[in-house]
């Protein structure tokens, strides 16, 4: 299909048009990202090209983000669930000087290695790979769970550190995302909870272009999105033209004026928007354009044809101006008043560098139990209730949760104060993800990513339907912990439906994952010392629901021989040997 007349016109200034900086620099995001695209001959071009005006409106006018801090703890989020587009989020980062600690996050020798091996600029997102990449995103559908994980944490923060007088923490999250994430259950777990929470700091935009990899999504999708999230008790927006910055401006305006539920914003979008023969096909999706198309987009955005890789002069500038000024402006601002809070509420300060370092409270073993030897023994799920709540007050960072199982997995965490994470009480110590594992997997992760150490629980039968979260958590190195209960055919009567067979062995397989299943009650307490200790490894922890002996240590190895995943527990006697 050929680019819309009305279209066409936008996108051609006249000669006597005067330079519009803004749309220069949305052309730049669009020729960026096509150059890179080409030159990787392979890549996704289509998606880019279309959101630069949606990504550029919100970095430009509303994102609280500082350039020259981009780990700034109370900084919005922008997450691009939509993983494939990662060349718009290359392109920003670059364009508004986004700095690592030895120079820019993406320089433009970067993008000029697109989807090269050890590039910056990886095929997908990568957090850890690139300095403003806020998570990882490819497969579809997690960065929208990790986004309300994030918006949990911030609500979270603000209930644990905010002081009359010092809004400590009130960043609110942005979340880029397509038709695929929208298929996606996942984003329809995570909705869900998000509505039920009424997370108001938290924003989605949907790229609504009708468009996937096979086709037209009339082939398989035909869901009235904006009425699925009014009954997840979102506000929804719908601007219909990607280009009208003016609907944008009023859009993300109407999402920053709620606090009382998330707001959803339709974005009706043409993939590919300029490309003549692209423009609106699914070719635009996952494909180099070619060199005569991308001279032709060019030309329709009144570009240089020849050029490449080209910022023109301004357009750095004019980022810095919006982007870099305003965000600068907030950090300063918020500087000065952790300055102040710091001199208020000295313990609380403390307190929150020490999370936002990922460091474990020195004394938080104080109390682990020490288990005496008996027979009959414990189920290591009751061990580990006993651990976690032992730990649990001595580590404020700390939250437990469940998939509705919590009485099942023994993770409730009871001491007083420890409280529910519910609406209007988002402090809680005890989450409640409802029967949405797949979603809990990745708002584990989300708020993991915001320095909150969160932790989920269910049936170790079930981890398979957060299988995607764990190994994300492992390839971002985020220390989430997970508790699977019911690890083997002492789980009852339930058959084989709930019976673990392979779980184990996958959760093994997964590199980087720690996966501990302790033997004994006081192995449950090593197994979470080790956990509690790791900083850059997600851990699962795999228990019994059945009794098992407690060891005598007198006679045997002492439990600390876990740290070192095996251990010699009691030797055979010289010459006992079977052979
Ligand atoms: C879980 C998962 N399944 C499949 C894919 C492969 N994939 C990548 S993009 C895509 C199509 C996405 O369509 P849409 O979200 O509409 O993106 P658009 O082409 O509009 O940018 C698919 C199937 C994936 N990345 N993740
Ligand atoms: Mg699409």
């Amino acid at each position: 299909m050929s680019l819309t007349s009305q279209n066409a016109a936008q996108a051609r200034p006249s000669a006597s048009e005067e330079v519009d900086l803004d749309e220069l620099c949305i052309n730049t995001i669009r020729t960026l990202a096509m150059d890179a695209v080409q030159k990787a001959n392979s890549g996704h071009p289509g998606t880019p090209m279309a959101l630069a005006p949606v990504a550029y409106a919100l970095w430009q006018q509303f994102l609280r983000y500082d350039p020259k801090e981009p780990a700034w703890p109370n900084r919005d989020r922008f997450v691009l669930s939509n993983g494939h587009a990662s060349m718009l989020l290359y392109a920003l980062l670059h364009l508004a000087g986004v700095k690592a600690k030895d120079g820019p996050a993406v320089s433009l020798d970067d993008i000029k290695l697109f989807r090269q091996l050890d590039s910056k600029c990886p095929g997908h997102p990568e957090y850890g790979m690139t300095v403003g990449v806020e998570t990882t995103t490819g497969p579809l559908g997690q960065g929208c769970g990790n986004s309300v994980g994030m918006a949990i944490a911030s609500r979270w923060l603000a209930e644990h550190f905010n002081r009359p007088g010092f809004a400590i923490f009130d960043y609110d999250v942005y979340t880029l995302c397509g038709d695929g994430d929208m298929m996606e259950g996942i984003s329809s777990e995570a909705a869900s909870l998000a509505g039920h929470l009424r997370l108001g700091n938290l924003c989605w935009i949907y790229d609504n272009n009708h468009i996937t990899i096979e086709g037209h999504t009339d082939l398989a999708f035909g869901d009235d999105v904006g009425a699925r999230f009014r009954a997840y008790g979102w506000h929804v927006e719908h601007v219909k033209d990607a280009n009208d910055i003016a609907s944008l401006d009023k859009a993300f305006a109407a999402f920053c004026s709620r606090t009382d539920a998330p707001t959803m914003i339709i974005v009706d979008s043409h993939i590919g928007f300029g490309a003549p023969h692209k423009q609106d096909t699914a070719a635009a999706h996952g494909e180099p354009l070619g060199a005569d198309e991308i001279r032709l987009a060019k030309r329709n955005y009144g570009w240089p044809e020849e050029a490449q890789f080209l910022v023109p002069e301004g357009v750095r500038k004019h980022f810095d101006k919006g982007i870099g000024q305003r965000g600068a402006k907030h950090r300063q601002d918020w500087t000065k008043l952790m300055a102040a809070y710091r001199v208020e509420h000295p313990t609380e300060a403390r307190q929150l560098d020490q999370m936002m370092a990922g460091e474990v409270p020195v004394g938080w073993d104080a109390d682990l139990p020490k288990f005496a030897a008996d027979p009959k023994g414990v189920a290591s799920r009751d061990s580990s209730g006993k651990v976690m709540n032992a730990f649990a007050p001595h580590y404020p960072a700390f939250v437990g949760g469940s998939a509705d199982l919590a009485p099942s997995t023994k993770t409730r965490l009871t001491f007083d104060g420890a409280g529910d994470l519910e609406p209007g009480t988002l402090g809680g110590r005890n989450m409640h993800f409802g029967i949405r594992e797949h979603a809990m997997g990745a708002v584990v992760n989300g708020m993991v990513l915001s320095g909150v150490r969160a932790s989920g629980s269910s049936f170790l039968i079930f981890s398979d339907y957060m299988k995607p979260t764990i190994r994300l958590a492992a390839l971002m190195d985020l220390p989430a912990i997970h508790v699977f209960t019911h690890d083997s055919i002492g789980l009852g009567e339930d058959g084989p439906t709930h019976q673990s067979i392979e779980q184990l062995c996958g959760l093994r397989a997964i590199p980087r994952l720690v996966t501990l299943r302790p033997g004994d009650a006081n192995e449950v307490v090593e197994a979470w010392r080790v956990i509690v200790g790791l900083k850059h490894q997600p851990a699962c922890l795999v228990l019994s629901r059945q009794a098992l002996p407690t060891l005598d240590r007198s006679r045997y190895a002492p439990a600390a021989g876990v740290a070192r995943g095996a251990y010699v527990l009691a030797d055979a006697k010289p010459g006992s040997s079977t052979r």
